[in-house]
């Protein structure tokens, strides 16, 4: 058997755990995780070697009905990387399925989406820690009778139990071929992406409403200071859609901007293992969510 390489986009609707479980494969955290819906925006890339083969697998926006610009660019990104799967990973939330009667038409939809195009297709049920197993058993049959999974399989993403056979089972349905990216590389992101992103998830845990969803994030500059404490400074800015936002989120006496600092720059030192100075500003980039010019103006390239 010779080398196996492929794409596998881990599709499903928001917050059912596809960035955690990119996570859990890559063994550290790249993808930011919320327990708000609509976390991930854009198509993320985590890349697994193994002496045998490679996958990247991709992660992707939750398919939801996407009514703005954001939304629409979201679904797009989801749906394109189905294009650009060898195999598809349809994740669905154990806890909501076993109190359900049936599948239900946003899942419905999303399986309509892998039929069309044309791509192999597994099941993951996460969440599985949530439930009593025997309640699994008529989720699997409803499943199975909907689309002809090559594999169903249970899984927590979070704590990593079921991942082992979820990859062999992706594994089997690779095509043969070459390595496509160094071993060691993480992602195709830029660091500077990943930095915004890591920002955007304080800012994200830390306000409520509407305001979480209007907030994106720009990396302005990332220099290295002289000196021999070896610190990475970074300059980002958060992009709100009005001025109430920018109110919320800078803070009285500016305590909301100061905490969604510290929060971030602790995570970024860990993964960039090396001391940062983080300097942050917030500006109003009025109703960028709503057009292609708003998107592309915080950083978003359609
Ligand atoms: N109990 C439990 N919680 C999980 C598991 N996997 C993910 N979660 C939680 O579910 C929430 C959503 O996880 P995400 O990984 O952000 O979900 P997502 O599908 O990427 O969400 P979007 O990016 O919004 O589409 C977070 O609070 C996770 O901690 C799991 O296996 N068990
Ligand atoms: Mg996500």
């Amino acid at each position: 058997m010779g080398f196996r390489s492929g794409f596998v986009a881990i599709i499903g609707r928001p917050n059912v755990g596809k960035s955690t479980l990119l996570n859990q494969l890559l063994g550290t955290k790249l993808a930011i995780v919320t327990p708000k819906p609509q976390t991930t925006r854009n198509r993320i890339s985590g890349i697994v070697s193994w002496p045998d083969s490679q996958i990247v697998f991709l992660d992707t926006p939750g398919i939801h009905e996407g009514k703005g610009t954001l939304n629409r660019f979201m679904v797009d990104e989801a749906l394109n990387s189905l294009l650009e799967a060898d195999l598809v990973c349809l994740m669905i939330d154990a806890e909501f399925e076993v109190r359900a009667d049936d599948i239900r038409p946003e899942e419905l939809s999303i399986i309509d989406h892998i039929r069309n195009s044309a791509r192999p297709a597994v099941l993951a049920i996460n969440k599985v820690d949530k439930v009593e197993k025997n309640l699994l058993l008529p989720v699997l049959d409803r499943y199975s009778k909907a689309f002809p999974f090559t594999a169903l399989v249970p899984i927590c993403a979070l704590a990593g139990d079921g991942v082992d056979s979820l990859v062999a089972e992706v594994k089997q349905r690779l095509p043969e071929g070459e390595r496509m990216y160094p071993e060691g590389q993480l992602t195709d992101r830029s660091r500077d992406f990943i930095i915004s992103e890591f920002i955007r998830e304080k800012a994200f845990l830390l306000t409520h409403q509407e305001v979480p969803y209007s907030v994106a994030v720009v990396v302005d500059a990332v220099q290295e200071r002289p000196g021999k404490d070896h610190v990475l400074y970074v300059a980002a800015t958060l992009h709100v859609e009005r001025d109430s936002q920018k109110g919320i989120l800078v803070g009285r006496r500016g305590e909301m901007i100061k905490e969604i600092g510290s929060k971030a720059r602790t995570d970024l030192e860990a993964f960039l293992k090396r001391r940062i100075f983080l300097e942050l500003r917030v500006r109003v980039e009025k109703d960028w969510t709503r057009s292609d010019r708003g998107l592309t103006r915080v950083g978003f390239t359609p």
